[in-house]
């Protein structure tokens, strides 16, 4: 993790001399995160940090907003900096990622032009607790993409679509100690403004851009600071354990209730069925051919025409 960090700080810092790299080398933790921290505070003309700050109606989601030119993972620097202590609410966005994440290993494609954002999170809450995140997190994209003009729906668990395309997707990594939820990093790509062209022809078809459906560009300043207001709002009925509320906002927005699906696990196996409900714990309960109902925690889900 350290040696990526320096990375990091090579790539978005041209000034930095071999001395400082070497001098922050033999640092501490807590010097490379502060390094780290200062190299997200420059300006990234691509934000317009002073109006993100500024207009951001947010008691704590953003109170600390690193921007990078690039890292591997907006992720993976979030949750070096949870490890050195940083805050609840600290945002870690970059213009592109070389290593961009998506579940179980797979990459997420990020060249500029996209939001890829990731918030440090320490809620007080049972790790069992950690899939409403995503849940509510996707709550959040939605209401931020609806605001826009755009018809987003959420597919379960993690995906938002516009008319049954990905426009975005969402990571929810926890770090577990004795039971209690010890940090969550929720990461969240947007596709904003990026080139469709840009990514690999298998995923052309699949996916799309607000570019695309809006055919003009979004700020990216202006989208950010919506979706931050709107993720603070539904984090905090997380918090207050409001779960129920978050849940009917979620199917409201939802394009998984009411199909036929086949969910794909990650141990090879396949569920299908009717798309019943979602239940208070975030997993989705499926009505089988026979007539069972099946509980779903996690997986892959495709929706049936
Ligand atoms: C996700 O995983 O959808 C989670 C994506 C989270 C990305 C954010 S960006 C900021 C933060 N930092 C990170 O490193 N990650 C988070 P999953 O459900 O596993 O979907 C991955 C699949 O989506 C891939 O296998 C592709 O099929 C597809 N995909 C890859 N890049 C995409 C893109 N830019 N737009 C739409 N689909 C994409």
């Amino acid at each position: 993790m350290k040696k990526k960090m320096l990375e990091l700080l090579k790539k978005n810092r041209e000034d930095i001399s071999k001395t400082t790299l070497n001098e922050i080398l033999n640092n501490e933790e807590k010097e490379i995160a502060k390094a780290v921290k200062e190299t997200g505070l420059q300006t990234i003309e691509y934000i317009n940090r002073e109006k993100l700050e500024n207009s951001l109606k947010t008691k704590y989601i953003g109170n600390e907003i690193l921007i990078y030119k690039e890292v591997d993972s907006t992720n993976s620097v979030a949750e070096f900096l949870a490890e050195s202590g940083s805050d609840e609410g600290t945002v870690v966005i970059s213009k592109l990622q070389s290593q961009g994440k998506g579940r179980h290993g797979r990459k997420w494609e990020s060249p500029s032009g996209g939001i890829w954002l990731s918030i440090i999170l320490k809620p007080d809450m049972a790790p069992s607790k950690a899939p409403l995140i995503t849940l509510a997190t996707g709550v959040a994209v939605a209401k931020t993409l609806i605001s826009i003009g755009v018809d987003a729906r959420i597919k379960w668990p993690n995906d938002i679509l516009i008319h049954d395309k990905k426009v975005s997707g969402i990571l929810t990594e926890a770090s577990v100690k004795v039971n209690t939820i010890d940090y969550v990093i929720v990461g969240v790509g947007i596709n904003n403004n990026l080139d469709i062209k840009m990514l690999p022809e298998e995923l052309q078809k699949k996916i799309t851009t607000l570019k695309n459906e809006l055919q003009i560009k979004v700020a990216e300043t202006e989208l950010i600071l919506k979706f931050l207001n709107e993720f603070e709002k539904v984090y905090n009925l997380f918090k207050e354990e409001k779960f129920e509320e978050i849940l009917d906002d979620w199917r409201k927005m939802s394009e998984t209730i009411g199909r036929f699906v086949e969910i794909k696990q990650t141990h090879g196996k396949s569920v299908k069925g009717y798309a019943v409900r979602i239940s208070n714990d975030g997993s989705l309960i499926l009505k089988e051919k026979d007539g069972n109902l099946k509980k779903v925690i996690s997986g892959e889900c495709l929706i049936k025409k």
